[in-house]
């Protein structure tokens, strides 16, 4: 039963997705973002299979079919629609790597939802002959990520650009990106700022060295041995690999499934399982932490992100006491208190780096509170991932869609009509049935 004050909400969002859907693919935003993004379209699938399931397995095939010849499946898929999004795809010169597929994409990857929004939808509706045509693709994409991008056999993945872990100019970034100075940046000119105020956005600076990454990057013709042993940027984030983690987790229930091997998977999730907390967590703070792989040293910023082990189910009953009680629910940092109105701002309020409209630096993310949800009902927080839902629906109710809300007031930033929002005011509103 749908809350009656939530009651428009769902054919609001099923009319913004049908506006973004540009026949195989959903933008994630219809101006500033035109093509396809990695785990948007994870979560735009999770949305679609709602009301039409079939969309959402070909939104799902469309992502698959940007993969790599060495199984990455990239963080955008052009699918040929012009547009003025800065990269356009050919200033990734993927066509210089052997590992390139035919179809236009990026050079560098996503956080892997894919595995886990796939294991959820067949879990709702089962389809599984789907799942056996798309089980090898994930394989082979989880299998790179555990290979390519595991530069310590630590079993975590390295992200070699502030844009694969999707929280693009997050604090837990600058310092990795101070070090490194930007030459000979090819000239560019950035799509976002024609769309967006320049106060929402990533700093100038920022970008300079996004793209001086891409430019290595695209000198080293993606060679995966090369970016690892040269990527100014190399960072284990808790982020991506609780992600991770989890996809491992679900996919593996799809081999189970499909009657295929489990040992290879079983493999990196004992990894990863044995060195997590030893990795990420920080004693002393009661943080979990990046870890900065170039540089061999923890990224001590404090950000949401700290909660994400909580989604993968990496934590143990003291320390998520501990991350609740002391920075969740701690008005100075997490907790509702002072200006802040909504939960759950991305960066602490302590960081003296907060600034709640910017972006990845504070404001709220409805995919990210929804990753919070998940996690938090994992360990049985039942009334705070009630009250994260419902701050969640609210601010999509009062806002509209939009990429980010200002923690404060609840007005809305970035992009209007965003797609994240969209599938997920569906897949919130569903909850009372499913859960
Ligand atoms: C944002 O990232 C792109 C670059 O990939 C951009 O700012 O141009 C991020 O919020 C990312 O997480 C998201 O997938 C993408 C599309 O919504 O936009």
């Amino acid at each position: 039963m749908v809350e009656s004050e939530f009651s428009d909400l769902i054919p609001r969002a099923k009319e913004i997705l049908r506006r973004n859907d540009a026949g195989v693919f959903t933008k994630p935003g219809p101006r500033q973002y035109p093509h396809q993004w990695n785990w948007d379209s994870a979560v735009i699938a999770l949305g679609l299979a709602h009301f039409d399931l079939p969309r959402a397995l070909i939104e799902i095939r469309s992502l698959i079919s940007g993969q790599w010849r060495d199984g990455m499946i990239p963080h955008v898929v052009y699918h040929l629609t012009p547009s003025d999004y800065f990269p356009n795809p050919a200033f990734w010169q993927i066509e210089n790597s052997p590992h390139a597929p035919t179809t236009a994409t990026s050079g560098i990857t996503q956080p892997p939802l894919l595995a886990s929004i796939i294991h959820t939808i067949h879990a709702r509706t089962p389809i599984p002959d789907f799942i056996r045509k798309v089980y090898p693709a994930l394989l082979r994409w989880h299998r790179w990520l555990h290979t390519a991008r595991d530069v310590d056999q630590s079993g975590f993945a390295c992200l070699i650009h502030p844009w694969e872990s999707g929280t693009d100019d997050s604090p837990r970034w600058l310092k990795a990106l101070a070090a490194i100075t930007p030459t000979d940046v090819p000239p560019f000119r950035r799509g976002d700022t024609q769309h967006v105020a320049a106060a929402e956005r990533p700093h100038h600076a920022d970008y300079e060295c996004f793209v001086h990454l891409i430019d290595v990057f695209r000198r080293s013709r993606y060679d995966p041995p090369a970016l690892l042993s040269q990527s100014p940027f190399l960072v284990q984030d808790i982020l991506f690999n609780s992600i991770l983690y989890r996809a491992n987790d679900d996919l593996r229930a799809l081999a189970i499934e499909l009657n295929e091997p489990t040992a290879e998977i079983d493999s990196w999730l004992n990894r990863m399982r044995a060195n997590f907390n030893a990795r990420f967590w920080d004693e002393t703070q009661h943080l979990y932490f990046d870890y900065d792989a170039r540089n061999q040293m923890p990224i001590c910023v404090n950000t949401a992100m700290t909660f994400a082990p909580l989604y993968a189910g990496l934590v143990t009953s003291q320390r998520t006491a501990q991350l609740i009680d002391e920075h969740w629910l701690n008005p100075a940092e997490y907790g509702k208190g002072g200006r802040v109105h909504y939960a759950l701002t991305t960066v602490s309020k302590s960081e003296s780096r907060w600034e709640p409209r910017r972006y990845w630096r504070g404001p709220v993310w409805i995919v990210y509170n929804w990753l919070m949800i998940e996690g938090l009902k994992r360990y049985g927080y039942n009334d705070l991932a009630d009250a994260l839902r419902r701050d969640s629906l609210e601010l999509i109710a009062h806002s509209g869609f939009r990429e980010y809300y200002d923690p404060r007031d609840g007005s809305g930033c970035g992009s209007p009509d965003f797609s994240w929002p969209a599938a997920l005011a569906i897949e919130l509103l569903s909850y009372a049935q499913l859960h």
